[in-house]
């Protein structure tokens, strides 16, 4: 009887103990003066944060301020607003970091953040120049010219190919895919042609002489878009990231995240890579979008609404604007869609 009276008031003892501990637990002692969580910051800027007492009669130990992964400072008191100057961060998600320390405990009081670009981008109508007729026939997903030619790849199972034509001039159809491959983004360099697959996780090599397969390569993921900036191949896949691949091994050797002032771009497709700048379509929108190479900062987008007539567009089944091509010879650029019936000189 004496064990089992002593086992009950251990019990007791314990379960009022880890009640305590769960009060003081909850119990915060500060909160952000403004609201921190989601905001949106423009690289650059000077960010500002406070932390204040819910309780002024109770004093902290330290309170140490984090941003990027990197402890930035610490700081004796809530009093003050904490400036963090974001210049060289990179544009994405952080977690803004802050630890209050009080009597051997600690709270935590972190925060997500998005660093955006700090660019505002112009918005500007298309213009479009001379127009030439293109196949209703091709899934177009790559467009790029090539010693004056313009050679185009297309998707879906079973009409998967590359093809090449003076603009104006009736296709000539250089690879065809095997049914199981679904194509997409394209590019001619080195004498290899090459043509990337959206699902089936690799990138074709052709002899840009014969056509024939020469090898492949894995891209680990999804392939969209692809364009070349005479050192690396540049390729999208559908989010907001612009993957840079050796243009030997094929290694990924870099990502450049796309950001406007108010966030990632999503969707980004077909490329053209041009004096430093990526055009890239905008999956599903009539945007095109310009991409600071360096940055990844957008700069501009055109709008390319409107191009075609309701009666084209039903005449011909078009699917969405896609196939940006840039002719360095006579440097002009050029435009198309899926399936659509024409392509655009852009005037710039
Ligand atoms: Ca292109």
């Amino acid at each position: 009887m004496q064990i089992k009276k002593h086992t009950l008031w251990c019990l007791i003892i314990l379960l009022l103990a880890g009640c305590s501990k769960c009060a003081n637990s909850k119990k915060k002692i500060a909160k952000w003066a403004t609201s921190i969580d989601g905001s949106i910051i423009p690289v650059g800027t000077i960010f500002t944060a406070h932390l204040k007492y819910l309780d002024e009669e109770i004093a902290i130990d330290s309170l140490v301020i984090g941003f990027n992964g990197v402890r930035i400072n610490s700081y004796a008191s809530l009093t003050q607003e904490i400036q963090i100057p974001t210049a060289g961060f990179k544009m994405g998600g952080h977690t803004l970091m802050a630890i209050v320390y009080r009597d051997s405990h600690k709270e935590e009081y972190n925060a997500s953040v998005t660093i955006v670009s700090d660019i505002l981008p112009q918005e500007n109508a298309i213009k479009t120049g001379a127009v030439y007729p293109h196949s209703n026939q091709n899934f177009t997903e790559g467009l790029f010219f090539y010693k004056g030619m313009v050679y185009e790849s297309t998707g879906m199972n079973g009409t998967s190919f590359i093809c090449r034509y003076k603009l104006g001039s009736t296709p000539e159809k250089l690879t065809t895919m095997p049914t199981a491959y679904f194509g997409e983004g394209s590019i001619l360099y080195d004498n290899k042609l090459i043509q990337l697959t959206w699902k089936n996780g690799k990138g074709i090599v052709y002899d840009a002489t014969t056509y024939k397969q020469t090898g492949e390569f894995l891209i680990g993921g999804e392939g969209w878009g692809l364009t070349y900036d005479g050192t690396h191949l540049i390729m999208s896949d559908g989010t907001h990231r612009i993957f840079y691949l050796d243009k030997q091994t094929y290694a990924n050797t870099k990502i450049l995240e796309v950001y406007d002032n108010k966030g990632p771009v999503m969707n980004l497709n077909e490329l053209e890579f041009v004096d430093g700048v990526i055009y890239a379509n905008v999956w599903m929108t009539d945007k095109i979008v310009k991409i600071d190479a360096n940055t990844g900062k957008v700069l501009a987008y055109l709008n390319c609404e409107g191009l075609l007539t309701e009666a084209e567009i039903e005449a011909n089944k078009c699917d969405v604007l896609n196939g940006i091509a840039y002719d360095a010879q006579t440097k002009k650029l050029y435009i198309t869609g899926k399936n659509w019936p024409k392509i655009f000189e852009v005037k710039q």
